[in-house]
């Protein structure tokens, strides 16, 4: 497979291609054309090399494993940048380096680090080419691993060339493994660059840039996801007066047939996927998908907001998907799919810990060693991934590649919070939702890189993606009450499936029953939901939420719908806290949102 002709007429691409060539020495160019001969003949070269096992075709046909390299494992925040010009625009939350500088130091890191391999050109659109938030992007990058979830995950190829034509505007996105090969060097199955301190993600917002060094692994090199459609969509969004969130979006439609489109926001690892697909335990309710990772949200022609999942895939987590947690997703990988650092079974099959089936007796780990389900170490790593085709979720909603996206009616913030938060609240208004996404926080997993068990403030759960000063960002999401009728904005609400006992039991059973959440929202909307007015916002009455069919003690949903006053107080304080570091770029309205609940919250403790 060879494909160094370009059908593009682009001067400035060309140009730029031709600069990246000369300063990285690659030994081939490749431009993609997206076709699915392509994609086969890369999974071939990448079988051969060793990157990809190619699994049972009678098990999972079409579907690839690869194992990474231990040291590239995951997202590296501590390592990824955004370089504006003035060091306040990055603001508090963002790793920050003088642009100029930045690019020097990259410059000398990509100097000659494609020799030996091919430099794949990449040419993708982030959403439907029609809609009017599509944005185009360009990788180049030595990964063929890149390419093949680049295809999965945006749409690539030929068209996304013949729509930029001749002068349209695309993101520039170099990425590179930053592992030459010199002649006669054998490859091996995941190139990188092992050492952490020279890995490199880099976001110049004036340019509207991104370079990625080092890593090969997920949101590090699939440029598109978290780089392009998150950090800097996100400071075009700004520019543009539209919004780049980390949402899912789906569609719940009631046994009367209405049906209510809905975006939220959970930080990583508090299962977007699983709720984005999720199979609703009430009868008559139906679920389908729209996205489950990023959502932009426009103000449409009606004044309501729109929103459209600018990629095509899912590059979701295997631990913990099984049949119980989400059937939808086991579904969407039964074919086409490629697996990241779990094990491969014996019989050419894959496994990760708590997939709901039993272990095999023996296989290959994520490392590629001999693993047992006695031996002591998981079989997966705990990051390990499936990329697969959102086309083939059974849940997929048929408007899910509309141009014009799908009118919300509700947003949600949610966070793993064993303790204080309810199950569900709703904002009393505009200013109090945005509040409560600012409020959002979630206690980390071992999945994370960082410490487990510590309650991590993650503000709309945009803290690593927000490309810009995350004060200026709280204030663009307020402007949203002056960009249309507020009565035309979705209702906002807070979701928390993570309670726990003082005893350390879950106190709520979560996947499909949080459908009798959703419904009880859905009511809201309508104006029949019953709340009762507290000092955190409106709670579902006692009798409110739908537990029919349910077993669950009356204690433990009193307890769920409790409002924990002393827990509230500590929780306003630590909000405080977390804002400070927005100084004066923290908008007034917040200010206020903060003080009237400490207030709400002192009345409430204060006896009458
Ligand atoms: O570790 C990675 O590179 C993947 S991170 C990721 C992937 C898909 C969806 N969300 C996330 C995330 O960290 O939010
Ligand atoms: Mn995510």
């Amino acid at each position: 497979m060879k494909n160094d002709m370009t059908t593009s007429n682009h001067q400035k691409l060309l140009a730029w291609v031709e600069e990246i060539k000369s300063l990285c020495q690659p030994s081939s160019v490749h431009w993609c054309d997206g076709s699915q001969q392509e994609y086969d003949a890369l999974c071939d070269l990448m079988v051969r090399n060793g990157t990809f096992t190619k699994l049972n075709e009678n098990l999972r046909p079409g579907c690839y494993l690869a194992r990474s390299h231990p040291s590239d494992v995951a997202r590296v925040e501590d390592r990824t940048y955004i370089c504006s010009r003035n060091q306040e625009d990055a603001g508090p939350t963002n790793n920050w380096a003088d642009p100029d500088a930045m690019k020097q130091k990259l410059t000398g890191l990509f100097r000659g680090c494609m020799q030996g391999r091919t430099l794949y050109v990449i040419p993708f659109a982030m959403g439907p080419l029609e809609s009017p938030l599509c944005k185009i992007g360009i990788e180049l990058t030595d990964s063929p691993y890149v390419v093949a979830n680049m295809r999965i995950m945006t749409r690539m190829g030929r068209q996304v060339l013949d729509k930029l034509g001749t002068d349209g505007q695309f993101i520039a996105c170099l990425h590179s493994i930053g592992a030459p090969l010199q002649p006669g060097q054998k490859d091996v199955p995941w190139p990188c660059e092992p050492d952490v301190s020279r890995k490199h993600i880099v976001h110049f917002p004036e340019d509207f840039s991104i370079w990625s060094y080092g890593s090969g692994y997920g949101g590090n090199a699939l440029l598109g996801k978290k780089c392009l459609a998150l950090r800097i969509a996100s400071m075009v969004a700004r520019k543009e007066g539209w919004l780049a969130e980390h949402m899912l979006v789906l569609c719940l439609t009631s046994p009367a047939g209405k049906k209510y489109y809905v975006a939220a926001a959970f930080p990583s690892a508090c299962g977007k996927t699983n709720l984005a697909m999720m199979q609703p335990s009430l009868p008559g309710w139906t679920l389908r998908c729209l996205g489950d990772d990023i959502a932009w949200i426009r103000v449409g022609k009606d004044g309501r907001l729109y929103a459209m999942n600018p990629e095509t895939g899912f590059f979701g987590v295997a631990p913990g998907t099984s049949v119980k947690s989400n059937p939808n997703a086991v579904r969407s990988i039964a074919q086409n799919t490629i697996f990241t650092n779990v094990v491969l079974t014996p019989e050419g099959d894959v496994w990760w810990e708590e997939m709901g089936t039993p272990p095999p007796a023996r296989g290959i780990d994520w490392q590629g060693q001999e693993w047992t389900p006695e031996c002591g170490r998981k079989g997966a790593h705990p990051n390990s991934r499936f990329t697969a085709p959102a086309a083939q979720c059974p849940v997929i909603d048929p408007d899910w590649q509309n141009p014009d996206g799908v009118p919300l009616s509700a947003i949600l913030f949610g966070g793993r919070r064993p303790s204080t938060i309810p199950l569900v609240y709703e904002a009393f208004h505009w200013e109090h939702g945005v509040f409560l996404g600012s409020a959002t926080g979630s206690e980390t997993t071992a999945a994370a890189i960082h410490a487990a068990g510590v309650l991590r403030r993650d503000p709309f759960a945009m803290l690593p993606f927000c490309g810009y000063h995350m004060g200026d960002y709280l204030g663009h999401w307020l402007s949203f009450a002056r960009r249309t009728d507020r009565a035309k904005l979705p209702k906002v609400f807070f979701v928390n499936w993570f309670r726990k006992s003082a005893d350390g039991r879950w106190l709520w059973p979560g996947f499909g029953e949080n459908s009798r959440v959703l419904k009880w929202i859905c009511e809201r909307i309508e104006g029949t939901g019953k709340a009762v007015q507290t000092p955190i916002g409106l709670l579902p009455t006692p009798d409110a939420i739908d537990t029919s069919g349910l077993k669950i003690s009356q204690a433990d949903l009193d307890e769920l719908l409790k409002v924990d006053i002393e827990g509230w107080t500590q929780e306003a304080l630590d909000v405080s806290e977390n804002y400070k570091k927005f100084g004066d770029r923290l908008p007034a309205a917040l200010e206020n949102e903060l003080r009237d609940l400490k207030d709400r919250l002192v009345a409430a403790a204060t006896p009458k």
